[in-house]
């Protein structure tokens, strides 16, 4: 078997190189992408984010326990450009102390940051084709809510769920990341904490004020330390799918983010072809340094000859 045919028999090890090979965008992957790409589109793709601290590797390994037990299969990724050791990191020991170790039904990786602005966020979602076409039918990505990165990363997911906890600090925090708006479901975690009905309180008062659409954005408490709630959460990602394949949500997100793939792409394309060294290249340099051509006509015959 190819390396393609590895992931898409689910392989751990494989699945693991081929995101490894993502991130060192290595000779051949593009390619292996487009063919991993074709094979996906089964998955179910959640995004969780939320402050720092607020219990989202808590939150996710639970969830993961649950679906397991319920019989699907857990891809999880940890964006965090921050600091991507410790959410990939702490996650990784919760469920290597847990029954999830050695199952082979779990792939759990943290997805570091290398090379250009976008890199993060694009090396997140050809992560999301690998685990997609490996078959796994739940993928979770783990993000801080902070910068455009993270926000561009979990604009790929198709349900996005938002953690807040008690204390006004953190939820003024949530809205000035915009993440509100992003919301799909809100998870109030540490539920167990003084101020809980008072947090729960006013994330609902804030909702009222939410543009409407035909969704209502739930709001779930959960105790992630414990796994109270986490059950029940995870019916509302199942309802909030059920309500997007049946409105034509899902498809208008699935163009939305193909869209961002094609420029993405288009992007890398054009510009290997703009390289010094690349004779056609170079020669249009030379023009428009001489003012023989300008910029202008330089380019567009540049891509006319792609
Ligand atoms: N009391 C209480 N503590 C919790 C709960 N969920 C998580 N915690 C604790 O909160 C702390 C942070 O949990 P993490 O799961 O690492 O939080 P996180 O949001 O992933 O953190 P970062 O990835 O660093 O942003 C840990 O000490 C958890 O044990 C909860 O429901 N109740
Ligand atoms: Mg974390």
């Amino acid at each position: 078997m190819n390396r393609v045919e590895r992931v898409r028999a689910g392989e751990t090890a494989s699945i693991a190189r081929m995101i490894s090979r993502i991130e060192r965008r290595s000779d051949g992957v593009a390619d292996e992408l487009a063919q991993l790409h074709r094979a996906g589109g089964h998955a179910h793709i959640i995004g969780v984010t939320g402050a720092a601290g607020s219990g989202k590797s808590t939150l996710v390994g639970e969830l993961t326990a649950h679906y397991r037990r319920a019989g699907r299969t857990v891809g999880v990724l940890a964006v965090d450009p921050s600091s991507v050791f410790s959410g990939g990191a702490i996650l990784g020991d919760r469920i290597r102390m847990s029954a999830l170790s050695g199952d082979d039904g779990v792939f759990i990786r943290s997805i570091a940051t290398r090379g250009a602005l976008g890199g993060l966020s694009r090396a997140a979602l050809d992560a999301i084709t690998v685990l997609d076409a490996a078959g796994k039918d739940v993928i979770v990505l783990e993000t801080v809510g902070v910068g455009q990165a993270e926000v561009d990363v979990i604009s790929a997911a198709q349900t996005v769920a938002v953690v807040s906890v008690p204390g006004m600090g953190d939820d003024v925090q949530a809205i000035k990341a915009g993440l509100l708006e992003i919301a799909d479901v809100h998870v109030l975690n540490k539920a167990d904490r003084d101020g809980a009905q008072k947090a729960y309180a006013e994330l609902r008062d804030m909702l009222r004020f939410a543009p409407r659409t035909d969704w209502e954005v739930p709001i779930q408490r959960t105790v992630a330390a414990t796994g109270e709630g986490v059950e029940e959460l995870a019916t509302r990602f199942d309802e909030h799918h059920e309500w997007m394949s049946r409105t034509g949500e899902l498809n208008r997100r699935a163009r939305r983010t193909a869209a961002t793939r094609i420029r993405w792409m288009a992007e890398e394309i054009v510009l290997d072809r703009l390289r010094d060294g690349e004779p056609e290249f170079d020669r249009e340099v030379d023009q428009v340094a001489d003012m023989s051509t300008d910029p202008l006509h330089a380019a567009q015959r540049l891509i006319g000859a792609l």
